[in-house]
């Protein structure tokens, strides 16, 4: 499919900019507060991500984490961006940060690239056509929630939100085999999709946190809502979100109220 491989290419020239940054050079900046750092290499693959595809798609538009480009989603090809996916990780040197990059079309999402540098990890996928780990089909795990790991996000930016985190943490601990928090939220969505996590959840992201994700997982045979089970936002507000497989999901007891 060639707007897939076209995002594939970008987001793999994304990884090779993010692969140029030398530990004593990231420079961090705050944004809003320590939490949450934006260095100039968010700026500087955004930069590129967003020009490349514009020169491929000249009638696209997009919605992106760093600055202003937040068109409407509703209507033709809007390519949503996260330049850099676990910015923590990245500014702190610790190699666990993807490139996002989602297409929607008609205002739902359409085909999705993630891209891990130092991992060389190409996740992809488009609606109806599968998705795909370094080009070879993928699939979600089909084992019980108690067989496998679970992913979990501290939504770091929002203090409210950190009693929940770790009472739904504590609470599902001795429902799996052990609990993750690697701080990239579109590569948590690809690794359940790679079958390498059974569920996931966080209290807080954005739409180019998992407009990618999205659409591999589902492709791979998973599902993601929001934490009440209705649909994920599509309109570019932030929500809360857990993903898995429906067997994962229901054994959480994250829908029943016994979590
Ligand atoms: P970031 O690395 O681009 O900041 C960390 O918990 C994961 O969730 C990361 O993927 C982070 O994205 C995202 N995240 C956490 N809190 C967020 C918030 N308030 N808004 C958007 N994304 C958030
Ligand atoms: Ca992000």
């Amino acid at each position: 499919m060639k707007l897939l491989e076209d995002m594939k290419k970008v987001a793999l020239e994304c990884g090779n900019i993010m692969l140029s940054a030398s530990s004593d050079e990231l420079s961090v900046e705050t944004k809003t507060g320590c939490r949450d750092l934006v260095t100039k290499y968010d700026v500087a693959v955004q930069n590129y991500a967003v020009s490349a595809l514009h020169e491929m798609y000249p009638d696209a538009k997009f919605f992106c984490e760093e600055g202003t480009d937040k068109d409407e989603l509703k209507e033709g090809l809007v390519f949503v961006i996260d330049p850099i996916d676990g910015t923590a990780n990245f500014a702190w040197d610790m190699h666990h940060s993807c490139v996002s990059i989602g297409c929607f079309k008609d205002g739902v999402p359409y085909a999705g690239a993630v891209y891990a540098p130092y991992t060389d990890e190409m996740f992809t996928g488009a609606v109806g056509h599968g998705a795909y780990f370094n080009d070879k089909p993928m699939h979600v795990t089909d084992l019980p929630l108690r067989d496998t790991i679970v992913l979990f996000g501290t939504a770091p930016y929002n203090a409210e939100l950190w009693d929940e985190t770790f009472r739904k943490a504590k609470d599902i601990l001795p429902k799996c085999m052990d609990l993750r928090r690697y701080g990239a939220a579109a590569l948590d969505l690809c690794y359940l999709a790679a079958g390498r996590a059974g569920l996931f959840f966080e209290e807080i992201l954005a739409l180019w946190d998992f407009a990618a994700g999205l659409v591999i997982l589902n492709e791979a045979g998973g599902v993601a809502m929001r934490l009440d089970g209705s649909p994920l936002p599509l309109t570019g507000e932030k929500t809360n979100i857990i993903a898995g497989t429906e067997k994962t999901i229901a054994e959480s007891g994250f829908m029943n109220g016994t979590l």
